[in-house]
Formats: C-alpha cells, sequence, structure tokens
C-alpha cells in the first residue's frame, strides 16, 4: 500500500482483499489446518518453496486469515513482512532462535516485561547465551555493553511497567556498527505511535494480546522486518510451532480496523489521568510519556507521534496504600495485560514482575510503591472520578 495513505485508511484496508471464491466482505476466518494440492507435482512445488502458497496451518504463511493480519501489521510498521505468534512470548522467543546460537551475547534493556526477563535471565543462559541487562536509556551505557560476540540488542521501549524510554535510532546505528540484530518490543505504543523500523531498527515486534487486538478477548503476538530477516524466521516457526489460531488472527484484523481510533482515545485519557495524578496529593511521583516531568520526555517527543495509554505512578504510603487503592476501584479492573478497551490497574512488584528479583526491581525502579494503569478508551472524567473516591479511602 502506498507510503502517501495516511495511516488510519491503512488500519482499515491494508491486507485486505477481496474474498476471490465468494466475494464476501469481511476477510473469512480459514479454520482449516491443512491445504489440498491439485496435484502431486503442486504439493511438491509448495513443500519446496518453487510455487508460493498454502501447506499446513503451522507453516508460514498458515492460512490466508494470517496473510492479510501479518500484510496489515506489516503496511502499518513500515517493513516488508509480517509473521503472527501465539502470543508475545511466542513471537519474542522465535525472534532469539532464529538469530543467536550457543557463545553470542544478547544486549536487553534491563526493564522488560515479567517473562521477558525470565526468559532472558533464565532460559538463553542455558543455550550458553550470555545476557547483559542494560539501562538503555543511558547511551554510553549501551556503547559500553558491547562485545565482539554481540549478535542482538532487544529494546523495551516505554519499558513495562517504569515506562523508561530509550532512543531507538541512536541503538540502532550502534548495533549495526557492531553487525548486531537491533529488536524492538513495541507493544506499548503500536506502531499508531512509534514505528521502529522507520527509527533504523531492523525487527519491530508487538504482544497482539494487547493493542492490536485491542479488546482482552485473544493471545497472539506478531514480528515485522526485512524480506531477509523474515526469510530466517519462517523456518523458525514451523519448527517451534508457536502459531496464531485463525480466529484469533481474524479477531485481531478486525482490532486494528480500529486502531488508530482507539489510540487516540487511550491516549487522550491517559494524558489527562496523569495529570490528575500528578496533582494529587497522595500521589508521590507520576510517569507517562508525555508528560514534561518524564525522565526522557525529549527522547520520547523525537521518536513517538503520541504516547499510548500506560503509565505508573507511586503512591504515598507504599505497597499497603497501594492495595487499598487497588481494592477500592469500582470502575477499573483490578488486572494484569493493557491494552484493552476497558481502565485495567495492577501492581507490578507483586504480579507482572513478581519473577524479577528484588534487588533488581530495586535496581531498576520496579519499586514496591509503582501501580500500573492501561487507560481505557472510557469518558476520562469517570476514569478520574474512580481514582479520586479510591484515594481517599487509602
Ligand atoms: N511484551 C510486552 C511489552 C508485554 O507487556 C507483554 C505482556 C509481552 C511482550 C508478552 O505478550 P503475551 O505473550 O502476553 O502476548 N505483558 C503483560 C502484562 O504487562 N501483563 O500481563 C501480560
Amino acid at each position: 500500500m502506498k507510503d502517501a495513505i495516511k495511516f488510519g485508511t491503512k488500519c482499515v484496508h491494508a491486507g485486505e482483499k477481496p474474498d476471490p471464491v465468494f466475494g464476501a466482505h469481511t476477510t473469512p476466518i480459514f479454520q482449516t489446518s491443512t491445504f489440498v494440492f491439485e496435484n502431486a507435482g503442486q504439493g511438491a512445488a509448495r513443500f519446496s518453496g518453487e510455487e508460493a502458497g498454502y501447506v499446513y496451518t503451522r507453516i508460514p504463511p498458515n492460512t490466508p486469515t494470517h496473510s492479510v493480519l501479518a500484510e496489515k501489521v506489516a503496511v502499518l510498521e513500515g517493513g516488508d513482512a509480517g509473521q503472527t505468534f501465539a502470543s508475545g512470548m511466542a513471537a519474542i522467543t522465535a525472534v532469539v532462535l532464529s538469530r543467536l546460537k550457543q557463545g553470542d551475547h544478547l544486549i536487553s534493556t534491563d526493564v522488560v516485561y515479567g517473562c521477558t526477563y525470565s526468559l532472558f535471565r533464565e532460559v538463553l543462559p542455558r543455550l550458553g547465551i550470555e545476557v547483559s541487562f542494560i539501562d538503555t536509556s543511558d547511551l554510553a551505557a549501551v556503547k559500553a555493553a558491547f562485545k565482539e560476540n554481540t549478535g542482538m540488542v532487544f529494546l523495551e521501549t516505554p519499558a513495562n511497567p517504569t515506562m523508561t524510554v530509550c532512543d531507538i535510532g541512536e541503538i540502532a546505528c550502534m548495533a549495526r556498527e557492531h553487525g548486531a540484530l537491533s529488536v524492538v518490543d513495541n507493544t506499548f505504543s503500536t506502531p499508531y505511535f512509534q514505528r521502529p523500523l522507520q527509527l533504523g531498527a531492523d525487527v519491530s515486534l508487538s504482544s497482539c494480546t494487547k493493542y492490536i487486538g485491542g479488546h482482552a478477548d485473544l493471545l497472539g503476538g506478531i514480528v515485522v522486518g526485512s524480506l531477509d530477516f523474515m526469510r530466517s524466521l519462517y523456518p523458525v516457526v514451523g519448527y517451534t510451532g508457536g502459531i496464531m489460531g485463525p480466529h484469533e488472527a481474524w479477531l485481531c484484523i478486525r482490532g486494528l480496523k480500529t486502531l488508530h481510533l482507539r489510540m487516540e482515545r487511550h491516549a487522550g485519557n491517559a494524558l489527562k489521568v496523569a495529570e490528575f495524578l500528578e496533582a494529587h496529593p497522595k500521589i508521590a511521583w507520576v510517569r507517562y510519556p508525555g508528560l514534561p516531568s518524564h525522565p526522557q520526555h525529549a527522547v520520547a517527543k523525537k521518536q513517538m507521534s503520541g504516547y499510548s495509554g500506560m503509565l505508573s505512578f507511586g503512591i504515598l504510603g507504599g505497597v499497603e496504600a497501594g492495595r487499598r487503592l487497588m481494592d477500592s476501584v469500582r470502575l477499573c479492573s483490578l488486572a494484569v495485560s493493557l491494552g484493552a478497551t476497558d481502565t485495567l490497574i495492577q501492581h507490578p512488584a507483586s504480579m507482572t514482575h513478581a519473577c524479577v528479583p528484588l534487588d533488581v526491581r530495586k535496581r531498576v525502579g520496579i519499586t514496591d510503591d509503582l501501580v500500573r494503569l492501561s487507560v481505557g478508551v472510557e469518558d476520562a472524567e469517570d476514569i478520574i472520578a474512580d481514582l479520586e473516591q479510591a484515594l481517599e479511602k487509602v
């Protein structure tokens, strides 16, 4: 799809093709595990790659429903091609396995989603892959972390749950100089607000479970990159099999048609909630990349066109006060995950990031008083009123 076409139009139209058989207006769900060949020669040609087409749902390009989703996200991210996965974690695992081998070194942002942290800290070293967790908002620290055998730099920005932002363009440039692949977890921003490939990164990946699906009713992941990189990823997809279901792919396609509308509302609401919290006497601090008080606000402004719906804050009175707040909300849901239409509140130190050792949590800022909000698309006044009444009980 032409670059001149605007983002919202791409959300609606990219990847969509009229159904050639019955003319269905909406992309059909190809709920099938295998595909019938016209003859043995065609089967052989499909398997050898001589002829493009579908063979078996575990093997890319999976099904025509998956193809539409992969193409839609590839267009939105500005990459050559995309590949869907069963979850964000399946996507991250496949990217790492497609590139790194025993003896390689990975540089990762020190604040990443808890399961990403555990995958890198517990599983990769068992495969002989060395991992350095670095404060990637500190460019000198990133520069100093490269080694001869650094094969990949993995960035999460804004980071879950501290909202720390790092400079994608600068770090991608360093990675290229060292012959390392730069990978960005774009889950928090979505391509609506941040396009890592256009900033110079090699790979952009997301958990579709969040804003891409957008309605908290599915699990999924997506990876977008150059054709060269995707060619190295496809075999790993087939061998590891962490495949998105056809129904989930269809739900993601439907969700993406309103991505631009939802993200505007998420971000607009989040800014209002962040400003409300920042002015509240019971709140110690607020981290939202759209606030001038955010430590990396300038970098965020440079590389993001908006600041999404995620924020974190510290409450005076620490973990006990936070618990009382979370137990007192009525409109907000006390739940992990993010990017849902409703506002979700959770406590990372005891929930999503409980797997990160206490000393590491303290060092990187996942403090016990940190409460995370995924601001939904309700009316901002109602979210604020709910937080206000809950804060009165703290
Ligand atoms: N990347 C980021 C930044 C995430 O926040 C998550 C999940 C993942 C990857 C993994 O995606 P999944 O496999 O769940 O599709 N984040 C979650 C969170 O903060 N609460 O629950 C899940």
